[in-house]
Order: C-alpha cells, then structure tokens, then sequence
C-alpha cells in the first residue's frame, strides 16, 4: 500500500501563544462551544472553555504527531494496562505545552484565579494507586522522548471509589469523573470494533481434510474508542490513551428486539455496558471474577484488533513485518489473554501454521511483573476460562503442551515434578490457569520493577524460566514524570532550581545533582527550607478544610500516603505513634521534636483489617489530638479519599517519608520517588527502590532500619513468634494492651482489638512486631537530625539532588534499550 504525503499546514501547537490570544480563544469557546456569555458564565464554564482553547494546541500536537507516525510507518509500542491513574489533566498539558504562565495571565485579565479553575476538575481516577500511576507516568514519558506509543485500556464510567469517613470508618461512594462529559476526551466512532465471548467450539474439516476450530460465540460486545491526547513535555509529540468502552452489539440487539423482546434487549444492553461500567478496587488481591476475566478480554481483543486494522492499513495482508512494527507491553498479567487472542487471531482467522503464529507472539509481547505477593498472582479457574472464552482455553492447553514436551521434558527429561511446577495449568481439584507462567512463556523479555525485585523474581517466582531462557530475564527500575511530581506540584521549588541550576532538569533530571554544590550554603539552605515551610502551611490549611484539624507547620510533617495493606505497614507506623503518646503521658516533659503525623490511604472495600486500620488510626487521632496534656507534641491526621491531586500538595509539604513495607514485599513504589525529590528524607526498610534511593543519596540522607530480604527468610525459616516481642518489650506490650481497652473507644473496649489479633494470634505475617524495635530508633534518628536546622536543610537538599536517576525518562529509555527497540520519531 502507498501512502500519499500530506503537506503540514498547520502552526506548531505552542508556538508562542501570548496570553491575549489565549484570552480570545476562551472567549470565543465560551460563546462558541459552551454557548454562554462572559457575565454570566459559571466557574465550570470558564474551565471547560479554558480546556477547550487549550485542546486546540493539543489537536494539532496531535494531528501532526499521528500524521507523522502513519507516514514514517514507525515501529510502536502498545502499553497495556488495566489501569491509568491519570488525575487532572488541566496544568499538566498547560505545563506540558509551555502556556501555564500565558493561560494564569489570561484568565487573571478575565477575572479567574487559574487555582479555581483547576478545582472544577475531577481526577481521572482510572486506577488503584502504584501500577496505574506508573502507567501514567510512563505515558508522558513515551511522548516527552518523541516515542511512537499508544496506551491501551479500559473507559471506566467509575474509577477508583470515593472515600468518606463516617465516624471514623471508611465508607465508599462511586466515583463519576465523567459524570458530565470530559473535555480531553474524543469519541472515535470509526474505529468501533466487535469481540465475542461465550459460545462453544466446533471441529470441521476442509476439502483438504485438515482440522480447523471454529468459535461459535454466545455473545458479541461493541468496544467504543476514547481517545485521550497524551501530550509530551515541550516536546512535540501528541500520542493516544485508547480507553474502550462496552456497548451491546447493534447486531444481536435488533434479533431479540424483533422477536418482541424489548425488555430482554434491555437487559442485553444492561450486562454488556456492565463490562465498563467499573474499576475493581482490589488492588494486589485476585478477584477471580467472571466479570474481571471479561473486562480484561474485552479490551485486549478490542486493542489487537486496532494494532492489526492499522498494521493492515500499511501492509496488507504481510504477517512478515508485523514483529518489526508491533511490540505490546503487558503491565503485569491483567492483559495476559492477549497472547492466546494473537494466537487466535493468527491461527484461526489468519489460517497460519502454528509455529508460525507462536514465533510472532514471541517476538511481540513483553510482561513486567509488579508483585510477589502471593494473593495478587492471576490464575483462573479453568472452568470458567472454559465458560467464557471456551477456543482460549484450547489454545491455552496447546501452548502448554508444546511448552512442557519441547522446552521442559528437553531440559529436564522425564521430570514430572517440573512439569507440574511449570505448567501453565495448575492441576488439583479445581484446575487453574497460571496467568503469570503464560505471561513468561509467551514473551520476549520479563521484567520486575526494581533491582532486588527483579532478582526475586528470578530466584523466588520463576527460578526455573530462568534456567530455560536466562535471556529472557531483566530489570527496569520504576520511574516518576518529574513535570508533574516537581515542576507542576512544586512551582516554588521549580523556580529555585531554575534559578540556580537552570531549566533544563525537567528533561534531564540528573541535572539536579547540581544541587548538591550548593548544599552547605546556609542562604540556598534558607531559601530550601523557606519553601518547604511554606509548602506546609499550604497543606496546613487544606488539612484544617479537610479534617478540622489544626497543624503547625513549624512541626515536622511527616506523611505516609500509599493504598492500605498489612504489607506497606501503616500499623507499624499507628504504634510508634502510640508509643511516644504513651511516652508523654508517662513523662509530661518527654522532649520531642513536635510531629505531624499525616496519612492518606483508601482499603480495599471487602479488605476487613485493612479498615480495621483506618478506623484504628481515626479513633487514635481523634484521642490524641483532643489530649491537653500532649501540648501539640503530637497531630494525627488521616486524609480523606487520597488521591493523585491530594497527592500533589501533599508530596511538596513532606518532611519524612514513610517507605517501611516488609522487606521483599514492595516491588518497587514510586511513591517514595516522588516525596525524596521534594525534599523529604526516607524513614525506610530496604525494600524495592528504597534500596536503590540509598545508594543514590547516601546513608547519612535517609533513615534505613528493620530486617534485609535475607535476614526475613532466615526468621521465617527459624520460626518467627511474635509472641516473643510482646512479652519481652514492655512497651509493645503496654501499646498493644491499650489498643483493647476503650481508651480510645469510650464505652466499646475492644473496638480495636483486630490489630492485636492478628499481630499474636494471626502471627504477625508481616513481621511488623519485629521490626518496631528499628523503627522507633530510626524516628529518634529523625528526631534528632531535625533539631540541626543547617544540617536537616542539608539532607534535605542532598534528597532532591541525588534522585535523578527515579525520572520515568530513565526508566522508558531503558525500555527502549533492554526491551522495545524503538526510535524516536521527531515531530515538528
Ligand atoms: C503493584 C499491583 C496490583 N503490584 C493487582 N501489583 C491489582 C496487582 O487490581 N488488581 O488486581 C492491582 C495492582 N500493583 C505495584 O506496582 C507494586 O506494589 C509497587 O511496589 C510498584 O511500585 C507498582 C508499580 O510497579
Ligand atoms: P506507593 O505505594 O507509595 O509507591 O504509591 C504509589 C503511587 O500511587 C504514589 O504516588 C501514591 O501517591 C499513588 N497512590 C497510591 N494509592 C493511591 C490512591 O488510592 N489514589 C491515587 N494515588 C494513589
């Protein structure tokens, strides 16, 4: 196929746009797109013209950017990802594309504060915390760094719930970002595509006698195309977020329809929007829901057949470049049934040998493993893998064959334990399949998250993949998209950087190392730590909006914001606070630096002691905070529905970060990324990138403390009894005795026993009993470091200018390097 050339008309999207000519292209939508007038527009109104004058720079990013793509028939990456934590998107593409300053002038003149404007927004909440956020992190780095990419996932009507708290218990409300329609968004009608479920599968034979599957499926799903402009950092690239949505087909509606069955019709509409309708907010737990199964096809097929329509488009019916032009990324196993899809695809609908079909897979997909824990590894029932995608299954089976007789029994003849350890179907009284061993099998490259995650990986999950494909196996680091973790949350910050060290560390993070000259200077140092004081008292008023609570921000703040797991420890962090509380009581003058102790954090809604733990941290805050005899020593606060734009102005604000996960349990976090590049200095376990912060800031910038992976194996293997702690430190005693009482509770003793419950009788899994000991010296570490100004202000400085290398620019390019193999694709 030829492709004619189209000449490029248009003017570059950011050319130079000054703030009149924003001024009047807001005016312009506001009558022309919104149909109102400037006196009597509402805030909305002004925002959603504001967006709309903005998109017309991002179209043309876009326009000119896909252009491009298509005429260069650049090989592409396809990100697949269940989730896409995105947030706002207003001053991330005002910043992105070089008008913030232009777009506050603009809206000054008219009379708007930009702050309020960007209020009128709802977080696209398309996510559960980490593995989203990266997904979105990695996007605006695909298109800073002129990567041909496009993300592939689903248009969830509700993202991630809303949190309230109600007497102090978490309670969920469903979310709708999109309640109202979204302006960044693009309803792509033409490139609608059709997939099929249920059914059952037929063998015939051709004229040649040769066996061929056909798929009789029971239901056929429409999947309608959003696309969201992705637009990269002063860079001209504009790629695509695809998110799909379910629609019932047309086809099969107007049968039932005609044969009087309007209300069945209904219901038929009703189960295949359910398909999109929500996010499952089980982050690192397996569902093993139908539904989950059937979300994560839906969109898998729904994207291979795009990636194939427009591969098509320029090579016709030529399997043969398809390795060269295509490679899909698999975030963690949720997409996994893309491989028997492909394979599918090829096989039955292609007419393609299998060796053939299996070699293409191979060279296409990649899988990144993002969790050890063994709850959140996929397998599927094979009984309703059978029910619901009954020719994967098949193919599924096939693939596992060939596996274990050309791969397995190859290596390990006659080995039957091994074949059962590396059995994609995992054999027992309700047979599985292992999401995980398809991922391996199927792809090129597997990777894990950080250094000691990968090797675990390799030593702990698949030590026998390994032996067989030693190649197979590396590592890339996480990564953050500094435009929206410092430059955009942290102007103050931003402006000093660019002061001192220019502005070219937005692209080239490593430039802040910089930084690190000017850290003993005691003016730079006030003018540092002038700015995170005025962070704080930022956030001191939001948390006063938010919870009532009144903070000093001369107080350390010090925050723990991630999801709510036993694993990430916010427990261990509850009972040092209870400690120094008890501490104060028993001695009135106890000399501490005055804390605040502030977390953000949502459970899972059926994760019981997850909630047990927020109730627990309320009920604690609320006791303590009230308490006359603390003299503020000590503030509580939990942060209602945290969430990505509660994330950006609590990052800045942060003094110590709280990264205290039991060892070998964090895959990586990026969370911990984000709040030492703000200055805040790591109270931390070596686990995950914290490891790799380390040795990137020094031992005398962050707080390290607790049991090493190793030293975790040799307890657990030694038999680890928390009981031991409890009756040999009086104070883990006290603490824990306490928790039963209804000191906290008036009148309701025992409220808070669950923590205690499973700390002695549950056998504290986590380990956290053991690790108290390290964690409150390593907060009287902090203590102590804090009380020297200069030498604090030092640390602090030396954390933002050592973490260059957590930028997902480094993480994308290595990527590019270790697995993709992609050029960039310069846009004018
Ligand atoms: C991470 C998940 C996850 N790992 C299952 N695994 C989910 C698993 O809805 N589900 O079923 C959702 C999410 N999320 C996180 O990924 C890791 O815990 C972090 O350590 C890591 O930083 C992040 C990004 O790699
Ligand atoms: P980590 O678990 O601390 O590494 O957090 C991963 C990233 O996701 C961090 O930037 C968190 O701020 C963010 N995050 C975690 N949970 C949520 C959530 O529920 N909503 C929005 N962002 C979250």
């Amino acid at each position: 196929m030829t492709k004619t050339k189209i000449s490029s008309s248009s003017t570059p999207a950011t050319a130079s746009l000054n703030a009149e000519q924003l001024k009047e292209r807001i005016i312009r939508h506001l009558h022309a797109t919104l149909g109102t007038d400037i006196n009597k527009a509402s805030p909305q109104a002004w925002w959603r013209a504001t967006c709309a004058a903005i998109n017309e720079s991002v179209f043309d990013g876009l326009r000119t950017t896909q252009r491009e793509h298509y005429q260069q028939d650049t090989r592409a990456v396809h990100y697949f990802s269940l989730e896409y934590l995105m947030g706002r998107l207003f001053s991330n593409n005002l910043h992105n594309l070089g008008l913030y300053q232009s777009a506050k002038q603009a809206l000054a003149e008219l009379g708007h504060d930009i702050a309020d404007l960007e209020d009128q927004e709802e977080d696209m909440a398309l996510g559960n915390g980490g593995l989203g956020r990266l997904a979105a992190c990695f996007i605006d780095s695909l298109a800073t760094m002129n990567l041909p990419a496009v993300g592939y996932g689903i248009h969830y009507e509700h993202g991630l719930f809303q949190q309230e708290f109600q007497a102090g218990r978490q309670i969920e409300r469903p979310d709708s970002w999109r309640e109202y329609g979204n302006p960044w968004e693009i309803c792509r009608p033409e490139s609608v595509q059709e997939i099929s479920v249920y059914g059952y599968v037929e063998t015939v034979y051709d004229l040649q006698g040769r066996m061929k599957k056909v798929w009789h499926p029971g239901r056929i799903i429409k999947g309608v195309p959003w696309d969201i402009p992705v637009v990269g950092y002063h860079g001209s690239s504009v790629n695509v977020l695809r998110l799909w949505e379910s629609r019932a087909s047309d086809f099969f509606n107007w049968d039932v329809f005609n044969s009087g069955g309007y209300v069945d019709a209904s219901r038929e509409n009703i189960e295949a929007e359910t398909i999109s309708k929500v996010l499952y907010p089980n982050d690192e737990t397996e569902a093993g829901k139908e539904l989950r199964l059937i979300q994560q096809y839906f969109f898998c097929s729904c994207s291979l057949k795009d990636i194939i329509r427009r591969y098509k488009r320029a090579h016709g019916d030529d399997w043969s470049k398809f390795p060269e032009q295509v490679v899909i990324q698999l975030n963690d196993t949720h997409p996994a049934v893309a491989i028997p899809e492909l394979m599918r695809i090829l096989v039955d609908r292609a007419d393609m040998h299998w060796d053939e079909a299996w070699g293409i897979c191979q060279q296409v997909f990649a899988y990144t493993n993002h969790t050890l824990l063994p709850e959140a590894l996929e397998s599927w029932s094979v009984r309703m893998f059978e029910k619901v995608l009954p020719r994967h299954l098949e193919i599924i089976y096939e693939i596992n064959r060939r596996f274990l007789l050309e791969q397995v029994d190859v290596r390990w003849p006659g080995d039957n334990d091994k074949k059962r350890k590396l059995s994609i179907i995992e054999e027992g009284h309700e047979p599985m399949v292992r999401m995980g061993h398809l991922s391996v099998v199927g792809s090129f490259r597997v990777n894990g998250v950080a250094e000691v995650h990968s090797k675990l990986v390799q030593s702990d999950l698949f030590p026998e993949m390994v032996a067989l494909w030693p190649e197979k196996f590396t590592n890339v680091t996480n990564g953050v998209t500094p435009r929206r973790w410092l430059k955009a949350c942290n102007p103050r910050l931003s402006s000093m950087l660019d002061r001192l060290i220019g502005s070219d560390w937005p692209t080239d993070l490593k430039q802040l190392s910089k930084l690190a000259a000017h850290a003993d200077d005691p003016k730079v140092q006030d003018d540092f730590m002038a700015i995170k004081q005025q962070n704080k008292a930022d956030l001191a008023k939001v948390i006063q909006d938010l919870t009532g609570v009144a903070v000093d921000p001369a107080a350390i703040f010090d925050i723990q914001i991630k999801r709510l797991h036993e694993y990430k420890r916010q427990h261990l962090n509850l009972l040092h606070i209870l400690a120094l509380y008890r501490r104060i009581l028993q001695n009135p003058d106890y000399d501490m630096v005055p804390r605040v102790f502030i977390f953000g954090a949502k459970a899972a809604p059926g994760y019981k002691l997850a909630k047990e733990i927020i109730y627990a941290i309320n009920k604690v805050a609320e006791k303590i905070n009230h308490d006359k005899r603390v003299k503020d020593r000590i503030k509580v606060v939990f942060m209602p529905n945290y969430r990505v734009t509660l994330a950006e102005k609590m990052i800045p604000a942060a003094d110590v970060s709280e990264q205290i996960s039991t060892a070998g349990k964090e895959a990586s976090g990026t969370g911990n990324m984000k709040l030492a590049l703000n200055g805040a200095i790591t109270v931390g376990t070596l686990d995950g990138a914290n490891i790799e912060i380390a040795e990137e800031v020094g031992e005398d910038n962050i707080a390290i403390f607790g049991l090493t992976v190793d030293e975790v194996k040799a307890l657990r293997q030694s038999g680890y009894h928390s009981r031991d702690y409890y009756h040999n430190n009086p104070e883990i005693k006290a603490i824990l005795d306490w928790l039963e009482t209804d000191y906290f509770t008036p009148g309701k003793p025992g409220e808070l026993a669950a923590i205690k419950h499973s700390l002695l009788e549950g056998g504290d899994p986590y380990l956290v009993l053991a690790d108290f000991e390290g964690y409150q010296a390593a907060q009287q570490q902090i203590d102590g470091w804090y009380r020297d100004k200069a030498g604090w202000a030092k640390k602090a400085m030396m954390n933002t200018a050592c973490v260059g290398k957590f930028t997902s620019d480094r993480s994308i390019q290595d990527y590019v390097d270790r697995v993709w193999q992609l050029t960039p694709c310069k846009v004018d």
